[in-house]
């Protein structure tokens, strides 16, 4: 396994065992759930998608050879439940369908856990993630740690060896981030041509969810972020709750998720069909950064590195255009591009939209991983010291880039972002 995150006190012992809670669901008001999402890392290892069922993964070499089970607990059967909710998975059947050594009852977890686990044994499990289900915390903390009046004396993080080998792509997942881009560029096509002045940024929003959701995406990857004119300025707007007006970019990012595969995209496009000057120097900086960036992409390359070049790039492209002082050197030349470019240039992608957070984004990108190219430039109204002309104007431009052996492959590249053919794609819009 390639060492991506920072490693861990060896562990020498000879029986293991590692602890994966599902997720539970969520409440949006009572008896009212959100849709309900599998706490990621589970997913990855076991392909089960209900809730509140957890993941033993047990390696005991003390009889010689290695032995390694992945054992699943899942809830009892329970006609009330299953009249409301419909058939949930029985024991054996995650033995059958998922390829689980054996499977049981959640109830037989903690007899279970202590005839695998010895005193001297390595358990893996990530106590501080005490987000997503409380229940299960206090089960795995009370009844499996801390249970028999002994604790386990050797405790580890597993979550980064997970995010080690989730950030390199099999073939497989390959093939299904691909389609997750395919289907998101599509509908970014759609939307981008639905579009129209005085609509809503809601419209606009459910116009590529629906768009997404028609092709096979099962949902969209996050609340997608539509906004109009000096709201492409707030980074996380989510709201939507503007109008779009004439003569203003409308800044989309927006993604699906394909089979539990993300993909991530933003485009920034004129809703009246053409760019006005102003709007255009802006919006060619970003382009030519973007270009410049997806170009950086490559295996021994870093996000941080190549985010640095970012910011030189876009730096000096404010220079030209009046924006940074000219005789400002390299380090205050940073400084001062991060008033307008306050974010990163990009970050892994997978089954998460901002992917495996344990992978440092100092390590060198391999063939395999996936990663965001997404700079921007955002001048708010409020912004001082600098020239009035570009104030409301703001601008994201992203794509989603496999790494290859060669380079890089660009998984979005079908929507426009060239400002020309946008226009051309503007004026060919049915009128309505
Ligand atoms: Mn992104």
């Amino acid at each position: 396994m390639n060492k991506l995150s920072q490693t861990h006190p060896g562990t020498t012992g000879k029986n293991h065992v590692a602890i994966v809670p599902s997720a539970t669901t969520q409440y949006l008001s009572q008896d009212v759930p959100y849709t309900f999402r599998q706490n990621t890392d589970f997913l990855y290892l076991t392909g089960f998608h209900n809730p509140d069922a957890i993941l033993l993964l047990v390696s005991d070499s003390a009889k010689g050879l290695p032995d390694h089970k992945a054992v699943l607990f899942v809830q009892p059967q329970d006609s009330q439940w299953e009249l409301w909710n419909g058939p949930r998975c029985r024991a054996d059947d995650a033995v059958l369908i998922f390829g689980m050594d054996e499977a049981y009852s959640i109830d037989e977890l903690p007899s279970y856990f202590r005839k695998s686990c010895d005193n001297s044994c390595s358990v893996w499990f990530d106590q501080s993630l005490q987000t997503n289900h409380l229940d299960f915390y206090e089960l795995i903390n009370e009844k499996l740690l801390l249970s028999n009046e002994r604790s386990i004396k050797n405790l580890f993080s597993l979550r980064h060896h997970v995010h080690d080998v989730r950030v390199i792509k099999t073939s497989d997942e390959i093939e299904l981030m691909t389609k997750s881009a395919s289907i998101a560029s599509e509908a970014f096509i759609e939307t981008i041509r639905h579009g129209r002045s005085d609509m809503s940024e809601l419209e606009i929003g459910a116009k590529f969810e629906y768009e997404c959701k028609r092709r096979g995406a099962e949902r969209v990857a996050y609340p997608p972020v539509v906004a109009a004119g000096n709201r492409a300025n707030i980074l996380h707007y989510l709201t939507k709750t503007g109008i779009v007006c004439d003569g203003e970019l409308v800044l989309m990012d927006a993604g699906c998720e394909f089979h539990g595969y993300a993909s991530d995209i933003t485009r920034t496009w004129p809703i009246n069909g053409a760019f006005s000057k102003l709007q255009r120097e802006i919006y060619e900086a970003v382009l030519m950064t973007r270009d410049a960036c997806i170009q950086l992409v490559k295996p021994g390359a870093s996000l941080n590195a190549i985010h640095h070049s970012a910011e030189m790039i876009i730096g000096r492209a404010l220079q030209d255009l009046g924006v940074i002082k000219k005789e400002f050197g390299d380090v205050r030349l940073r400084n001062e591009v991060s008033r307008f470019f306050p974010h990163h240039v990009g970050h892994y992608l997978g089954m998460d939209t901002h992917d495996t957070p344990q992978v440092s984004r100092n390590a060198t990108l391999q063939p395999g991983m996936v990663v965001t190219i997404e700079p921007g430039l955002y001048f708010s109204n409020k912004l001082a010291n600098m020239p009035d002309r570009y104030k409301g104007i703001g601008i994201r431009i992203e794509d989603d880039v496999l790494v290859t052996e060669s380079g890089h492959k660009v998984l979005t590249e079908r929507v426009p972002s060239d400002p020309t053919r946008l226009e051309e794609m503007l004026s060919s819009r049915p009128t309505s």
